[in-house]
């Protein structure tokens, strides 16, 4: 019979072989105290609570041998991949491009755009760049999961409502089965991150499943 992980609306079935985790954007600019983030008035320690339970869900998948993916959200330098729309929309005083706290504002090779420390990929993890909040726009992600035979995706990272929820929505309207670690993944707004959960597993899994990162552990360890 097929492992399952017990998770809502039901319990979510698995195949080793075709299992990976994706972390998203647990990024030094979103995460840390003095980052992009902070700046915009948002309370970092919020996201900042996560990063031990990211780092447990990611040495389980590392023992187990099982693929991990990390996700950046960032720019090229020139800021070609940067749509007026999403510039302009950013606070007045410090946007996408800008010379910030920790370097240009999520922009690619800048120490601000960098994963932090304790969850930084391992040689030969996949690392997307990706300028959307959607991990599947504009990046190779995809023919990586098809060419690695990679069928469902566990997701975990920041924020819950914009790139987390937009990366799900896009790999569940691609057929994969999607489960968010509900204790690794935050959001400035605690309320968004409630919310956001409950409209994916919502109407029978519209979106997927959800449950905390220790049932997942447990059935990748059972
Ligand atoms: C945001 C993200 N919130 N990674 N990015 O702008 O969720």
């Amino acid at each position: 019979m097929m492992p399952v992980i017990q998770a809502d609306p039901f319990d979510f079935p698995f195949q080793r072989e075709m299992l990976a985790l994706i972390v998203i954007d647990m990024q030094r600019d979103f995460i840390e105290p003095g980052g992009f983030g902070e700046s915009l008035g948002n309370d970092v320690s919020q996201l900042g609570s996560i990063v031990p339970t990211v780092a447990t869900l990611l040495s389980a998948f590392r023992a187990a041998g099982l693929p991990v993916i990390h996700t950046r959200e960032c720019h090229k330098p020139d800021l070609s991949d940067l749509p007026d729309a999403k510039r302009d929309r950013g606070a007045p005083t410090l946007r996408i491009g800008d010379e910030g706290p920790m370097g240009r504002v999520l922009v690619a090779g800048e120490p601000g755009a960098e994963i932090v420390p304790a969850l930084a990929p391992y040689p030969g993890e996949k690392v997307v760049d990706k300028p959307g909040k959607g991990a599947f726009y504009a990046t190779d992600l995809m023919s990586h999961l098809q060419g690695n035979g990679i069928k469902q995706l566990i997701f975990a990272g920041v924020t819950t409502e914009v790139c987390v929820q937009t990366s799900m929505r896009e790999a569940n309207d691609r057929g994969f089965d999607c489960l968010i670690a509900t204790d690794a993944t935050a959001s400035y707004f605690p309320d968004f991150k409630t919310a956001a959960i409950e409209m994916i597993v919502a109407q029978g899994g519209i979106v997927g499943w959800a449950t905390p990162t220790a049932e997942i552990t447990g059935a990748l360890n059972g």
